[in-house]
């Protein structure tokens, strides 16, 4: 009995520490700060702020005073110095007042949680071009990143940004890094050997913390997928919390096949269940309270902002979205460059349909051969020079992709097919094959995306695709042609899909061909048929240049100005929220 008001007073006392002590320590300074500040401004010599535990609130001032919060990184070690110039302005002082919500000079702080912030790809490039876009929202906001790369100095982490992504114009004045020197390694899969993603979960939070520890902002922006952090950042300091997902962390289909696997309870209730049912229900319920878990977390995120089509429909499914509260999922493509309409209608292209793809076995080579080869089976009388000849052109990276290519030749040869293999070449090499070929292929099934898809429709290669997931629900969807809705030709492309894809229901005839009418996707074989030996008119220049025009205008969707535009409204919207989180709070912090 007496145990268990132990138990309500600890946990009492506990839950009072973390909902106002936490945030008090993150957000609010001692009492007589400004004159520690104005002791260490008028001292003759610079010295540190002794801050102890504060650092934080101490930080938060400066950065949001500062002309230059920059300055303000803890690259060099975790202690706080007051920049030279900020010293010498007269209005510092005056900058550091308290900042009601309702003060027109009030800055936020947009804290970019990214530990691999200084990698190089695909998920830094959306980290920084929102950066840019942040930044340009408003002369108000300052960006915080949260990176566990310690040994990058800030001034090279930029410069490889605007190397590598061409992002130019980036204020760095206005961007403050801070490192996590302790955490980092939790958040690591190799550190976790067995329960990794609960394993990464603590790891989130913990690394969370030690964000909060060094510099709290006013708005929490999950660029690289650590769910676990909302949880503390919602719990301590009750911002609004903003998630790009690229892919979802976890989705029922992962352990799919253990719930859906007849697990029966009737083996508990014979006198000794094996070894294996105890260990499969063990795994079901790990499974199971971390996706839970999930969408609990799910559930603090104010704005989800997810990749794509795919992505977005596992998104809503599981972080059920809550309209009345005005959460929402959305889509926002990856910025993928610029795309200016270039293509050249005039000049004559080979006839050759290019597949740029890695060589590996779910890009499906084999079934392109396969298909292709049937379709010269049974076309013999077509002159030759109307058939689109194959080029193969990708990059071996594992040993396992050169297996995969020496398997893909010998096939070739076996079928006494005419292939052209273009492997691991320059990326000049494939611009101009882009823009010299008739067509682009694509075979694979349920390909999230499909960046090879857009330079196909960006350089003019009239894409030829498989109709499923990104290619079909992203990239080439048509140009405003309601008739040609959902159909196997589009007014940009067209599609096939195939007897072997895992997820067809449909018939097939005796000889192994889909049974397509035109409401329905034929198969590779069916689709050169169609264009080449039926309906010619369908692969006729005219025709072809017509799709290619087409094509050049949904290309906006994915270019960084589109990408910069979107992010750009929804910091507005962040910004709303966040005086709403603010006008809210009855305590001291919200002055802080
Ligand atoms: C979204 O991210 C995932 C994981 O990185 C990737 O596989 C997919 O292609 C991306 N989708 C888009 C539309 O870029
Ligand atoms: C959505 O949020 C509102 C307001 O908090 C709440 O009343 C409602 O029950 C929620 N609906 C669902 C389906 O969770
Ligand atoms: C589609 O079907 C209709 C009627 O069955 C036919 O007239 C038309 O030619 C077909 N179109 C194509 C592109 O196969
Ligand atoms: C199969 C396919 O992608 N069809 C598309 C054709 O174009 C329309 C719009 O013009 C799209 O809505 C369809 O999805």
């Amino acid at each position: 009995m007496y145990f268990l008001v132990y138990i309500g007073i600890l946990l009492y006392v506990g839950l009072k520490f973390i909902t106002s002590a936490l945030p008090r320590l993150f957000l609010v300074p001692p009492h007589d700060w400004r004159d520690k500040i104005k002791k260490v401004i008028e001292h003759p010599k610079p010295i540190y702020l002794k801050v102890g535990s504060k650092r934080s609130a101490y930080r938060r001032r400066l950065v949001l005073a500062s002309d230059a919060p920059a300055y303000y990184t803890n690259f060099v070690n975790n202690k706080l110095k007051i920049s030279p110039d900020d010293a010498k302005s007269s209005d510092f002082e005056h900058l550091m007042k308290n900042r009601d919500v309702d003060d027109p000079h009030r800055r936020l702080v947009y804290g970019f949680f990214h530990p691999y912030a200084n990698n190089g790809g695909g998920g830094e490039r959306v980290l920084w071009l929102a950066v840019q876009a942040t930044l340009m929202a408003s002369d108000r906001n300052v960006v915080a990143i949260y990176t566990t790369n310690i040994d990058a100095q800030p001034k090279d982490i930029l410069n490889k940004v605007q190397q590598k992504f061409q992002i130019e114009h980036l204020d760095g004045s206005r961007i403050v890094f801070i490192y996590l020197k302790k955490y980092g390694k939790f958040i690591d899969a190799d550190y976790w050997k067995h329960f990794t993603i609960l394993g990464q979960f603590f790891g989130s939070v913990v690394l969370a913390l030690e964000a909060m520890y060094e510099l709290s902002p006013d708005v929490w922006v999950d660029t690289i997928g650590l769910p676990a952090s909302y949880f503390p950042v919602n719990f301590i300091l009750k911002i609004p919390i903003m998630s790009y997902v690229h892919y979802p962390v976890l989705q029922p289909e992962m352990f799919g096949k253990l719930k859906f696997k007849d697990f029966s309870f009737n083996s508990f209730k014979t006198i000794k269940p094996s070894l294996q049912d105890v260990k499969e229900l063990g795994k079901l319920m790990y499974w199971s309270v971390l996706y839970y878990l999930y969408v609990y977390l799910g559930s603090l995120v104010d704005v989800t902002l997810t990749n794509g089509t795919w992505t977005n429909n596992h998104m809503q499914s599981i972080w059920s979205v809550n309209k009345s509260m005005g959460k929402k999922v959305d889509i926002l493509y990856p910025p993928c460059g610029e795309f200016i309409e270039t293509v050249d209608l005039v000049t004559k292209r080979e006839n050759k349909m290019l597949y740029i793809a890695q060589f590996r076995p779910e890009k499906r080579h084999v079934l392109i051969l396969e298909k292709y080869s049937q379709f010269l089976q049974q076309n013999k009388k077509v002159s030759p020079k109307l058939i689109p000849s194959l080029v193969f052109l990708g990059s071996c990276r594992t040993a396992e992709d050169t297996a995969t290519l020496v398997e893909v030749k010998s096939l070739a040869s076996e079928l006494d097919l005419d292939v052209e293999f273009v492997v691991d070449c320059s990326y000049e090499e494939v611009l101009s094959w882009l823009s010299r070929v008739k067509y682009g292929l694509n075979a694979m099934w349920n390909e999230h995306f499909g960046i090879g898809v857009v330079e196909y429709l960006s350089k003019g290669a009239v894409p030829l695709v498989h109709a499923s997931a990104g290619p079909l629900l992203d990239i080439v969807t048509g140009w405003e042609d309601e008739q040609n809705k959902g159909k196997w030709h589009n007014n940009t492309g067209f599609f096939f899909k195939d007897s072997t894809d895992p997820d067809y229901k449909g018939e097939v005839s005796k000889e192994g061909f889909l049974i397509f009418d035109n409401e329905s996707f034929p198969d590779f074989t069916q689709l050169l048929e169609e264009i080449i030996v039926k309906h010619p008119e369908l692969s006729s220049d005219e025709n072809l240049n017509k799709l290619r025009a087409n094509g050049q205008k949904l290309l906006q969707k994915f270019s960084n100005s589109e990408f910069v535009e979107q992010w750009v409204a929804h910091v507005g919207e962040l910004q709303y929220l966040e005086r709403s989180y603010r006008d809210k709070r009855t305590d001291i912090v919200r002055v802080y």
